[in-house]
């Protein structure tokens, strides 16, 4: 018989367990959120969740508010409670250019009665919602808003849901009650997930992150706000009760940090006022690729005791101070509406506005998007608009304050260039195996070439420095060529002759033969320029690039099945649909036929190693898009049937089957694979895709014989462990999968057994510890070198 513990009726060993599963799961969420250096994989986080969920379902009276298992909201509130602060919530100066900061710094100089140097913590200015989180021996007991800096709201049940907030401190030394203060935000990628999911329900959009930060925890129902991609960064203290604190702001901060807390990791301790506005400069400058909003620097007396004998002015300390950026969003006066042609026919409505000054710049010109966004901001001529201009991004109205008396902006119902009557693009937008279809919201001009802005535009995309990069042929030009009937068509570049340039304007005897030799000089030309010339929508440099390194030859592109192009690097759904349609336009084929008549493109004709590597069956079912079936459900079916097999399977074949996690596979989708291979329409489809695979070299089976012959899967064997971030790729899960799809193994922490440390960008933490371990460190050029060895 097991002893009993605290609480009746429960083993102590389980008691044990609870108590480790938590304290293991507080450690790896303080990696993950905090100091963003994950030392398990999220499988093996959710296992132990999953395993703390299951004990605490049947010991309910274990649950503890400080569980990680209660981050996912409680009961609704009615209202939310005031909450008057021990101490005030102070809010900051602020600074707009160097002479004010100069004269903060010297008012400093001047109340302290000292000459010399004051040294700053310079932090980022989070674009949030300040809050207060109370933590009495260590337990998180209470959340607020700033409120009015004296009362504010109690919004415990949403704070903790966010999972950079302690819901217990970790380490040891703080306070016995501890007041911390901070930033609650929303990164930008959060922000834009979930606005894309409102855009998808047909939902209001958010303004900006700050906003939808705000609205998320202005919620009553803590589920919403547990469904919200929030962060929480610490930057000072507030109330204090048994124990001490560092001497110094910064100081502070790192205790904060081994506390549990995220801190913001561009904070730095400048000298004097002349490095602070050094670190403002250098900031400023990478605003835009920051993965959140901040609208300054905040720079605050280092010495907490300088800080005391400074004190307040009214409700700002002495000892702080926000520089602000130039704003990014102004209010400003629609005048008027233009709606123009872009190279693919899509209308683009642009907004003609009372010039203001945002962003650093003068902006008379921003864009609506599409009718989506018309209709969503009901917006009308006269209207006081919000524009935003982020970085070099181009502007764009994001919000309408208030209607003055104008009328409705309404799209045209025809071609401003061409007369033709404008359609709706009506787009497939899943693949050809996913059912349903959605409409997208551009309307275009489905005139192609015959639409003189249409032309102009994809020649001028032809031309361009990085497509053909043919010199001499300006915007101006082409519009003289395509008027006088000349260029009716890319591949008509290449017809031209000295004579028919010089009856144009801007061209003399030795200009236009410069012009003619310009243009011969790029008839030889590498595949993925030109693939990137044909303007495809949605397809850049890089994907044009990636296309023809895996692919080898247009012919393989053309007619390539969607599901099948998003086998290429980087390619989802979306650009394999873009690329599928264009090929299957008629036009477009034959845009491509002439100007491989006249081009020489250098074509190797071999499919990629990547490529052929990347079908696996278990990545292939998920193509499918078979309700129910995602990734572990696919690896189970894969794992024990072939994908003939599928076309006659059994309802009790499919429900005997388990995940890796050793869990049944879902009714849904049992009857999804039932379904979806019982349609003989499917069936013809599946067929057909295994058979592309097949004649490209690329299918699973032919990749396993390669792997007897030892030709492929060259990491087979080997462990790896990823750090640190990797632009190139979605998701480190991304990553992973390249490197499972070649037989590696990716495993969360480093040990013994690890072949290779894979450093990605901020990721030279963990270098030592390979070191010590013997394991060697590689960058992602070196893992793919690794690859092509084969
Ligand atoms: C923000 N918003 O990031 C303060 N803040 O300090 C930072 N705000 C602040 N500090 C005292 N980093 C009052 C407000």
């Amino acid at each position: 018989m097991s002893t009993l513990s605290l609480f009746d009726n429960i083993p102590s060993g389980v008691e044990q367990e609870i108590a480790d599963l938590r304290k293991q799961l507080q450690h790896h969420n303080y990696r993950y959120y905090a100091l963003d250096d994950p030392q398990i994989t999220d499988a093996e986080y959710d296992r132990m969740m999953q395993r703390l969920r299951e004990l605490e379902a049947q010991y309910p009276d274990t649950v503890t508010p400080d569980s990680p298992t209660q981050r996912v909201g409680a009961a609704p509130l009615s209202a939310f409670q005031t909450v008057i602060h021990e101490m005030p919530m102070l809010s900051l100066d602020n600074a707009f250019d160097d002479e004010e900061l100069l004269a903060f710094n010297q008012r400093i100089l001047d109340r302290l009665k000292i000459s010399g140097d004051i040294e700053y913590a310079c932090e980022l200015k989070l674009d949030g919602i300040a809050v207060s989180l109370l933590y009495r021996d260590g337990v998180l007991v209470r959340g607020a808003t700033r409120g009015d800096g004296t009362n504010g709201e109690d919004i415990t049940q949403n704070v903790r849901t966010i999972n950079s907030i302690p819901l217990r401190l970790m380490g040891n030394g703080f306070p016995t009650v501890l007041e911390v203060r901070g930033e609650i935000y929303m990164p930008k990628a959060g922000f834009n997930a979930l606005n894309e999911k409102a855009r998808a329900a047909n939902e209001k959009l958010f303004v900006n992150p700050r906003n939808a930060a705000a609205g998320a925890l202005r919620q009553l129902d803590s589920k919403i706000t547990a469904s919200r991609p929030l962060e929480m960064c610490a930057y000072s203290i507030g109330w204090v009760e048994g124990g001490q604190l560092p001497d110094t702001h910064s100081g502070v901060l790192a205790s904060l940090k081994t506390w549990g807390f995220l801190t913001n990791r561009e904070t730095e301790v400048a000298n004097n006022i002349q490095q602070a506005m050094k670190f403002y400069r250098r900031i400023g400058d990478k605003r835009d690729q920051l993965p959140y909003d901040i609208d300054g620097i905040v720079f605050k007396v280092n010495s907490r005791k300088l800080q005391e004998d400074l004190g307040f002015i009214s409700r700002a300390p002495r000892w702080a101070i926000a520089y602000k950026f130039p704003a990014q969003e102004e209010s400003t006066i629609l005048l008027d509406v233009e709606f123009q042609v872009g190279r693919t026919g899509v209308i683009t409505p642009v907004a003609k506005l009372k010039p203001i000054f945002v962003g650093g710049v003068t902006v008379s010109n921003a864009t609506l998007h599409n009718n989506d966004q018309i209709l969503k901001l009901g917006i009308c001529y006269n209207d006081t608009v919000v524009v935003k201009r982020a970085g070099d991004v181009i502007p764009k109205v994001v919000a309408v304050l208030t209607h003055n008396g104008g009328d409705k902006v309404v799209y045209p119902k025809e071609c401003p260039c061409c007369n033709n009557e404008l359609k709706k693009e009506i787009k497939i937008k899943r693949l050809k195996t996913k059912s349903n279809v959605v409409e997208n919201a551009a309307i275009y001009c489905s005139a192609g070439f015959e639409c003189r802005d249409q032309l102009t535009q994809a020649l001028a995309h032809f031309v361009s420095r990085d497509a053909m990069n043919i010199d001499g042929l300006g915007e101006k030009i082409l519009v003289q060529l395509v008027d006088v009937g000349l260029v009716k068509s890319p591949a008509d570049i290449y017809e031209l002759k000295k004579e028919h340039l010089i009856g144009l304007d801007g061209f003399a005897e030795k200009s236009a033969q410069n012009c003619i030799d310009a243009i011969n000089s790029t008839k030889k030309v590498s595949l993925s320029k030109f693939i990137y010339s044909l303007g495809i929508p949605e397809v850049g440099q890089e994907t044009a690039k990636r296309l023809s390194d895996e692919l080898g030859c247009i012919e393989n592109i053309i007619g390539l099945k969607p599901e099948l192009l998003t086998y290429v690097t980087d390619v989802g759904s979306e650009v394999s649909m873009q690329i599928y349609e264009f090929f299957s336009n008629s036009d477009n084929r034959k845009m491509v036929d002439d100007l491989l008549k006249v081009l020489d493109v250098q074509q190797s004709n071999v499919i990629g190693s990547k490529f052929k590597l990347a079908p696996t069956l278990a990545n292939f079912i998920v193509k499918l898009s078979i309700p129910g079936v995602a990734a572990e459900t696919a690896k189970a079916i894969a794992k024990k049937f072939s994908l003939n097999d599928l076309f006659f399977i059994s309802s009790f074949e499919l429900s005997s089957l388990k995940t890796a996690k050793g869990v049944k596979i879902s009714t849904r989708a049992v009857l999804g694979v039932l379904e979806f291979f019982e349609d003989l329409e499917n069936r013809e489809y599946v067929e057909s895709l295994e058979n592309d695979l097949k004649l490209m070299g690329a299918h699973w089976d032919q990749v396993r014989i390669d792997e007897e012959n030892r030709e492929i899967g060259s990491l087979e064997g080997k462990v790896f462990v990823i750090t640190g971030s990797f632009p190139e790729f979605k998701s480190r899960g991304e990553l992973k999968s390249l490197i499972e799809a070649q037989g590696g193994k990716v495993s969360g922490s480093l040990s013994g057994a690890t072949s290779y440390l894979v450093i990605g960008d901020g990721g030279g933490g963990k270098r030592n510890d390979a070191e010590k371990l013997g394991v060697p460190s590689i960058t992602l050029e070196e893992l793919k070198k690794l690859i092509d060895r084969i």
